[in-house]
């Protein structure tokens, strides 16, 4: 039996000697050299070609090269009765966080604003910068990633709100959750940050009708799928004056076409969905592990609950 390795962003000579080191009797196929579909057991892919992972008549379990599992339920073949696995990884959330936190400090100190004064040469202290503590942060997603940027965000003295579909109890951040709890939470938000799986029930969440629930002001950071925001309603709130800025590492489609507004919109901060990126020394090990408990039968670290979505 053997491992099959679909990805056209990863590299290829990296994830061959990560998955040696820590799985040395397996067998490697890298797509399209994949052999006979009959002996892959295991398929560790990231947005693999629809029907492929149908074609494999003895695989086991798929595991994603990412977080998201969206480039998977894409699949109308997707084999469902499978096990699917998504990737948590310390050192993925850890990155994650790092580009919150960096993008939450920007908003909360005005920098998008400063980089627009730049442009024109415009000498223009915005002061006294507000208090952490006047500052008012909200994470959609209060899962493994919203958690970890909480906390981290937590050491500057921001006040922390969260979303999430079922209630938490985090302490130090006002939870909320359901429809039910979404404007409320929306209202007060001065800065956003949209970390939700994308699902059938949070594509194009962040809409004129919820942008327009923030406070006058409120910056938004989408660091989860590019399909959760609708860019046009955006770029209107930003024109508008109701949003500051916003920063954005994801889009849809990617690449960002090179004729989208968002590239050239001065409120907006563009990133290449780099703010977390899957490195293969520390995934493989978890992908091994994931692995081991599928052939033993237990459910491994990362198991989607396919009637939830995520
Ligand atoms: P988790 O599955 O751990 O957490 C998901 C959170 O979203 C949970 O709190 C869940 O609620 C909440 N949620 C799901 N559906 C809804 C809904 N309909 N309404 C309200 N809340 C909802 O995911 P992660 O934190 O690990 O990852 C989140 C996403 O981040 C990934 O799916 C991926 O798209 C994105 N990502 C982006 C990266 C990048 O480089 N830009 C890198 C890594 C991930 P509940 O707690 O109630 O279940
Ligand atoms: C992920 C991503 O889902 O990188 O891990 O987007």
């Amino acid at each position: 039996m053997a491992l099959l390795f679909y990805s056209l962003s990863d590299s290829q000579p990296d994830w061959t000697s990560a998955i040696a080191k820590v799985m040395p009797g397996e067998r490697l196929r890298i797509w399209p050299e994949i052999g006979a579909p009959e002996d892959i057991e295991f398929a560790i892919v990231w947005k693999p070609p629809p029907g492929l992972l149908a074609s494999l008549p003895n695989l086991k379990g798929i595991l994603s090269l990412g977080a998201g599992i969206d480039h998977l339920v894409s699949d109308p073949q997707l084999p469902r009765h499978l096990p699917l696995v998504r990737l948590i990884d310390p050192s993925l959330t850890a990155q994650m966080s790092e580009y919150v936190v960096m993008n939450v400090l920007r908003h909360h100190r005005f920098m998008p604003q400063y980089a627009q004064q730049q442009a024109a040469a415009l000498w223009k202290p915005l002061l006294p910068p507000p208090l952490t503590a006047e500052r008012r942060v909200g994470v959609m997603g209060l899962g493994v990633l919203g958690r970890d940027a909480l906390a981290k965000l937590a050491a500057f003295g921001f006040r922390l709100r969260g979303w999430a579909r079922t209630a938490h109890d985090i302490p130090g951040v006002d939870c909320f959750h359901g429809a039910a709890g979404l404007t409320e939470f929306l209202a007060g938000c001065d800065i956003l940050i949209c970390l939700l799986p994308l699902s059938p029930a949070t594509r194009g969440i962040l809409n004129a009708q919820r942008l327009a629930l923030l406070p006058k002001g409120a910056s938004l950071i989408n660091a989860a799928r590019g399909a959760h925001v609708i860019a046009a309603d955006l770029i209107a709130a930003l024109d508008s004056g109701h949003l500051a800025a916003a920063t954005l590492d994801v889009f849809d489609p990617e690449p960002l076409p090179p004729d989208h507004p968002l590239w050239r919109h001065p409120a907006v901060t563009v990133t290449p969905h780099a703010a977390g990126w899957t490195i293969p020394e520390t995934a493989a090990g978890l992908m091994a592990a994931s692995i081991a408990a599928i052939r033993r039968g237990a459910a491994p670290v990362g198991l989607v609950d396919l009637s939830v979505g995520y």
